[in-house]
């Protein structure tokens, strides 16, 4: 039976700035502070959506900045999107694609509110609408990005002992390269098989670098490297992949499906970090994944260190993976120091666990973030 209409009455940008729990340090930014962008879509049968798309470091991770996101979305998609039938939200993702280039954060975010409120609406868990769960779990790494190799040890010693998580991605990248692997190397040995280590070199080095490092990080049983040369250089990442040791990961050069599709093709990455944002939405995530499956490549859970919206958005898809060998980096809510939930989200056992209800399954904090959102402060 096809649902009766329900029109879309209303779409609301808010920025929130929330202070992270220490100085988050990669090789394009220092985070102090993460700015969540929540959209919110209210619709004629009272039921309510959220989304989220949060960047990193402002304009210095992507193309699109809080700013940018928030201002696409009141200029451009909002007035299209009134009026529209909410019960359709492929129809609807379908007129912001046709009409709007880019902004894929900006439409991540409106897709996610969209299945939120069509999930509760239908009321079933939002990864119901992308074919099921597989796992009610997934597990979650942490990332060591202070800056400090002996702080970065505390720290996966604390969550090590809380067991909270015992996978360890290392930001590393903004030093001189030997520098960044005796950083490495001595977080791996510092916790002698107790804990797995990945890097992330976010687009830092040269590919000579690059295939020097892995050579020392397959000695010293580093498990993965994450985008290590710029993501232009997508032939780079072909001949890297093919030399090393270590599996290589795809992250910035995924801007989804139809990047998905080119790596694939020249198999130009060992595992894809799916990421809801980067590929401009839920849907295009799940491409992106059913394309690297298809391919042989490797699933990973990616984040945008988004807070708990974007988070669980992206639990909910990743929750249905039919393989996610690599696990997720969803641990964004727990790098800020707000809770933007009435009940925070369940991290437990070196995992992250779904919540059961309909939609996204949570309850925002409304006043907790009318007091924190920017225009308010
Ligand atoms: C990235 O490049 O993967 C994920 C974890 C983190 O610390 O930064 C992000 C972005
Ligand atoms: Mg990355």
């Amino acid at each position: 039976m096809i649902a009766t209409p329900v029109k879309i009455e209303a779409v609301e940008t808010i920025l929130v700035d929330v202070p992270t729990i220490r100085p988050h340090r990669l090789s394009v930014a220092t985070m102090n502070c993460q700015t969540l962008v929540l959209v919110r879509i209210r619709c004629a049968d009272g039921i309510s959506g959220t989304g989220e798309g949060t960047t990193i470091g402002g304009l210095a991770y992507g193309e699109e900045s809080p700013e940018s996101i928030k201002t696409n979305i009141d200029t451009y998609f909002a007035p299209l999107l009134k009026g529209m039938d909410a019960t359709r939200p492929g129809a609807a993702m379908a007129k912001l694609r046709e009409l709007f280039q880019g902004n894929r954060f900006a439409k991540s975010a409106v897709e996610t509110a969209l299945f939120d409120a069509q999930a509760q609406r239908l009321g079933v868990p939002l990864s119901e609408l992308f074919g099921g769960r597989v796992r009610d779990s997934v597990e979650v790494a942490w990332t060591l990005a202070s800056g400090d190799t002996n702080r970065d040890i505390d720290e996966a010693e604390r969550v090590l002992e809380a067991r909270r998580h015992r996978v360890f991605k290392l930001k590393i990248g903004s030093r001189a390269v030997a520098d960044d692997v005796a950083h490495v190397v001595a977080i791996k040995k510092a916790l002698d098989g107790r804990g797995e280590v990945r890097v992330d070199v976010n687009q830092a080095w040269t590919e000579s670098e690059a295939i020097w490092a892995s050579s020392r990080f397959a000695d010293a049983g580093i498990s993965l490297i994450e985008q290590p040369i710029a993501a232009e250089n997508r032939a780079g990442l072909r001949r890297l992949t093919r030399l090393a040791r270590v599996p290589i990961m795809a992250d910035e050069v995924l801007h989804g499906p139809a990047d998905a599709f080119a790596i694939a093709s020249a198999r130009a990455a060992d595992v894809f970090a799916v990421k809801i944002a980067q590929s401009g939405g839920l849907t295009g995530a799940a491409s992106v994944a059913a394309i690297a499956l298809a391919a042989n490549i490797d699933l990973y859970g990616g984040t945008m260190l988004e807070g708990a919206v974007g988070t669980i958005a992206s639990a909910q898809l990743f929750s249905t993976f039919s393989d996610l060998k690599w696990g997720t980096e969803l641990f964004g809510p727990l790098l800020l120091t707000e809770e933007i939930l009435t009940e925070p989200l369940r991290y437990e056992n070196f995992a992250l666990h779904l919540p059961q209800g309909a939609g996204l399954g949570i309850a925002l904090d409304w006043d907790r973030i009318e007091h924190l959102r920017r225009d308010r402060r």
